[in-house]
């Protein structure tokens, strides 16, 4: 009988529940969470936080980096800006403002000492009652630091990630507000995530409901072709943050820089492919669906904007330190 258990196929054990309760694989030190500085085990929710039960949350991903005046965050006021739109097209009424937001991400960074990490800012709608509507529910936040390296692997960024373009259609905009970094689009996100790299691959290609490239499961899609590069434009992806840096980058380097839409096969026969985000910086794209994108490896044009990239967050290249908020002023 299919799913029966039996002494060949003895059920999975039940894990205890780890002490301190929560994320015991993370390691992410002194927590600011709703306005107090605590170590992550003190860090907990209920379970019955209706965030968890119907995804009624909004989060940031921001990054410190290692730069010779300490670490520095970067582009602290458009991830904080993008995280109160979140909730506001959330309808979350934040307990907090934009300042102390910023407060608290510079300072979680700070007591933990790191010299670079990744920063997490959650808003979310906690325990009260449950049923769908989350207005009675009280909003809640925090800032958690860890650090974070590469995002799709270490062979991804330096061979190219190879992707697969999703069976899950990228969520349309008329059934949830994918310009909102909000909890419950990326189940979107994971149902693509886990397909993709159940078959073998390192990251899913996003189509929206009409068949254009929409974005990665946690990035955006740039493609080069004759010298032009071309920022993927979507009316359902996420306007990110990374995708703004590149594209000031590039224009500086005096390239033509174009932002469009296009289909699957355009990107099939593009020069070069690259994503980008947060976590994933600038990951060039070797595959897609089978075919070699350019010469197969990772484009030259895509390798010199993650250098450049990389420069800029590190606060080496002069016309962007303004991207840059000191840690330790
Ligand atoms: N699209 C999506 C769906 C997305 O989640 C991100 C960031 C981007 C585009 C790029 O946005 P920006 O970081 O502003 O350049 N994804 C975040 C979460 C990743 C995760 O796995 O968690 C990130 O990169 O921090």
């Amino acid at each position: 009988m299919m799913g029966a258990v039996t002494a060949a196929s003895p059920a999975a054990p039940v894990s205890p529940a780890p002490a301190g309760g929560v994320d015991a694989g993370i390691r992410a030190g002194m927590i600011w969470f709703n306005g107090a500085m605590v170590p992550q085990a003190e860090a907990s929710v209920s379970v019955l936080s209706h965030a968890l039960h119907y995804g009624t949350s909004v989060f940031e991903g921001l990054r410190a980096y290692a730069t010779r005046r300490g670490p520095a965050v970067f582009r602290l006021q458009e991830h904080t800006r993008r995280l109160f739109d979140s909730a506001r097209i959330m309808r979350m009424p934040v307990p907090f403002s934009e300042d102390v937001v910023n407060d608290a991400i510079l300072s979680t960074v700070r007591v933990n000492g790191w010299p670079a990490c990744y920063i997490r800012p959650l808003i979310w709608r906690g325990g009260q009652t449950l049923g769908v509507n989350p207005m009675p529910c009280p909003v809640q936040a925090m800032v958690a630091t860890w650090e974070w390296g590469a995002y799709l692997g270490e062979e991804a960024l330096l061979q190219g990630a190879r992707l697969i373009t999703s069976a899950w259609v990228r969520l349309p905009a008329g059934a949830m507000p994918g310009k909102a970094k909000a909890g419950g689009n990326y189940v979107n996100s994971a149902l693509a995530r886990m397909d993709a790299i159940s078959a073998g691959f390192d990251e899913a290609l996003l189509l929206d409901q009409n068949g254009f490239v929409a974005e990665g499961t946690g990035e955006n899609i740039f493609f080069v072709r004759n010298g032009t590069l071309y920022a993927i434009a979507s009316s359902v992806n996420l306007e990110g943050i990374t995708r703004d840096s590149v594209i000031q980058i590039a224009r500086r380097m005096g390239l033509r820089v174009e932002e469009t839409m296009a289909t699957r096969d355009q990107l099939y026969a593009a020069d070069e492919v690259f994503m980008t985000g947060t976590a994933a910086e600038v990951t060039p794209v070797s595959e897609i669906d089978y075919r070699p994108i350019g010469s197969g490896r990772a484009g030259p044009l895509s390798l010199e904007l993650r250098q450049r990239y990389l420069k800029a967050v590190q606060g080496e290249d002069e016309q962007f330190v303004h991207w840059l908020t000191d840690v330790n002023p």
